[in-house]
């Protein structure tokens, strides 16, 4: 392989805009390892995004998840619209490497040009989950992807941050977890807009998707926008070919929603959401990294620990001592107000 030359970051912002995937891909790991020069990159790109489709799909590990994003990839394409994925999900089946064969199988989008898929793990991200996939969205959204779906496992806050970048959020189960539908995370409950049940083939789905409808009858997944939230059983990989069902009524389904959004005012509402969690995500992720900065070399970052460890001091009073310091220390004098 070339050496890669390097590239200044206009040069990297106008390949990615102008549709290519390699720098995309480039870019994107450039965003998770907070390498040096994102940030410019960030601000040149930021322009050319916020016009796609964000879907989000959320769902126990073995939901079918990925399988149901494969049928739903199928049918964008159809009508031409090229997509994005980003699976936050280390088990996923678009991780690649022992998995690449179920990849291959499920469908043949892996080489389709229109369509571009990125898993990130669940950790291990400087300044947080949250923070890397809002600019691996960014990213996709410059690269001209019209739709972007979310893939993430459900499970922790973290992964319910991530939900948040999304416009129309897809819970998805399956028969046997409708009776735990208290017990399910609430917070996935309150932004769930369609409610997949997959695997409808399965015994048991019809006491569930009644289930379903009695929860949702007493208005317990109503929006504050006005959606009321649907059901929709679907069957995204059965054994045979034609039992594939719902997949139509369920990409009609998140048209419908993204109609109501455009035609609503909620589209703007969701938008500035969105601006707000990411000002709040670089806020704190910059702080962070100034005031580390401030500490470095003197010795000072070790000492608090070792304060806090020994119990003469803690991280609540240390943060407001130091965040105190760098921000009124130098007029102390005005600091009464
Ligand atoms: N019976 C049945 N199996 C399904 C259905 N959808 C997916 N599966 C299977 O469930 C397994 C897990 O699917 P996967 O898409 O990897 O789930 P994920 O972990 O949620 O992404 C795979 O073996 C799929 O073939 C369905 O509708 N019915
Ligand atoms: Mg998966």
């Amino acid at each position: 392989m070339a050496a890669r030359r390097t590239l200044s970051p206009e040069e990297m912002a106008e390949r990615l805009v102008s549709g290519d995937r390699r720098m995309a891909a480039r870019v994107i790991t450039m965003a998770e390892n907070r390498s040096e020069k994102i940030g410019d990159l960030m601000k040149l790109i930021y322009p050319h995004t916020g016009k796609a489709m964000v879907i989000g799909l959320t769902g126990a590990g073995g939901s079918g998840k990925s399988t149901l994003i494969d049928r739903l990839i199928g049918r964008f394409r159809q009508r031409d619209m090229t997509v994005g994925v980003i699976a936050v999900d280390p088990s996923s089946p678009f991780s690649g490497g022992a998995i690449l064969g179920d990849r291959i199988r499920f469908q043949k989008h892996s080489i389709d040009d229109g369509v571009f898929i990125r898993s990130m793990g669940s950790r291990g991200y400087l300044g947080g989950l949250a923070r890397a996939a809002s600019d691996v969205v960014r990213i996709i959204e410059a690269l001209g992807q019209d739709v972007i779906i979310v893939e993430t496992l459900g499970a922790g806050q973290d992964e319910v941050d991530v939900f948040h970048v999304a416009q129309t959020c897809l819970l998805l189960l399956t028969p046997g977890m409708g009776d735990d539908i208290q017990a399910m995370k609430a917070g996935i409950m309150e932004i769930a807009h369609l409610i997949v049940l997959n695997k409808a083939d399965l015994d048991g789905a019809e006491a569930c998707l009644r289930s379903l409808e009695a929860t949702l009858h007493m208005g317990l997944g109503d929006k504050q926008d006005g959606w009321i939230p649907r059901i929709l059983p679907t069957v995204a990989a059965g054994v045979r070919e034609g039992q594939v069902q719902g997949i139509e009524e369920l990409f009609e389904a998140i048209l419908a929603h993204q109609m109501y959004l455009r035609e609503s005012r909620a589209m703007d509402q969701l938008q500035a959401a969105r601006v707000e969690q990411e000002l709040g995500l670089i806020f704190k992720d910059e702080l962070e990294k100034i005031v580390f900065a401030g500490l470095k070399g003197t010795g000072r970052k070790r000492d608090y620990i070792e304060a806090i460890m020994a119990g003469r001091n803690d991280p609540y009073s240390v943060v407001e001592e130091v965040l105190r310091e760098f921000f009124i220390g130098r007029n102390s004098g005005e600091r009464s107000s």
